[in-house]
């Protein structure tokens, strides 16, 4: 089945069609609308941001999933949180990074999480939602080149290597996104046998 991925984000598209494995096609909502898109993520919440992504696009009546995702630490009260994306918009991520580790520079508490939130919106109205996280800490310098974003600068806990260096063979076992994600699809999965394929129980 066919599920409609509400993201402008290509990393996010080939992280999450992994964790679908078979049972669903993830497609770019972007190969079936024109435009950009543009979404005002005025939420103050990983969840209300991603709610507010699908249901940007409900009106299209297919089934929608997105996510909502960012890094905070500690020693910053949290920063960048929901502003992850947000955060020097438009400057290259190297410089967001070096941004971030200066003002960590003298700083012992680098302990820092990454979080997703994900949600699934079926047609008929129905709204399921998981979560994820992953704690860690932030190195000293970037690190690696893979990954995305913040991935140079964030080591998870219990490796030493940054999710930079480390790429998605562990990214994809132990992210925030890939928890959000199984937990999500085994909702699905479970709503899926529940119902008929258009939502309605089945008697
Ligand atoms: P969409 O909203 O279009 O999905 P986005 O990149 O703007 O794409 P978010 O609004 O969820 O995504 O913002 C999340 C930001 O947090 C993202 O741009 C990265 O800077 C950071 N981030 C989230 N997940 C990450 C990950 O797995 N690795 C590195 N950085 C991540």
């Amino acid at each position: 089945m066919k599920i409609y991925l509400v993201t402008g984000n290509k990393h996010k598209v080939g992280e999450i069609s992994a964790l679908a494995g078979n049972d669903w096609t993830i497609v770019p909502i972007t190969s079936v609308i024109n435009n950009k898109i543009e979404i005002e993520e005025k939420g103050d919440s990983f969840l209300q941001n991603a709610l507010i992504k699908v249901e940007s696009f409900k009106h299209l009546k297919i089934p929608l999933i997105a996510d909502d995702s960012g890094l905070e630490i500690d020693a910053l009260g949290g920063f960048p949180g929901i502003k992850s994306a947000r955060f020097m918009d438009g400057y290259p991520y190297t410089e967001r990074m070096e941004e971030l580790l200066t003002r960590l520079e003298s700083e012992e508490n680098r302990k820092a999480r990454f979080k997703c939130a994900a949600v699934y919106y079926h047609p008929t109205g129905v709204v399921l939602a998981a979560e994820g996280v992953v704690e860690g800490t932030i190195a000293f310098e970037i690190r690696g080149a893979r990954g995305f974003g913040y991935d140079p600068i964030f080591v998870p806990e219990g490796y030493n290597m940054t999710f930079g260096e480390l790429g998605e063979e562990v990214k994809s076992t132990i992210s925030h996104r890939a928890t959000a994600f199984k937990k999500l699809f085994s909702l699905l999965r479970l709503f899926f046998s529940s119902t008929n394929t258009t939502g309605h129980h089945r008697s």
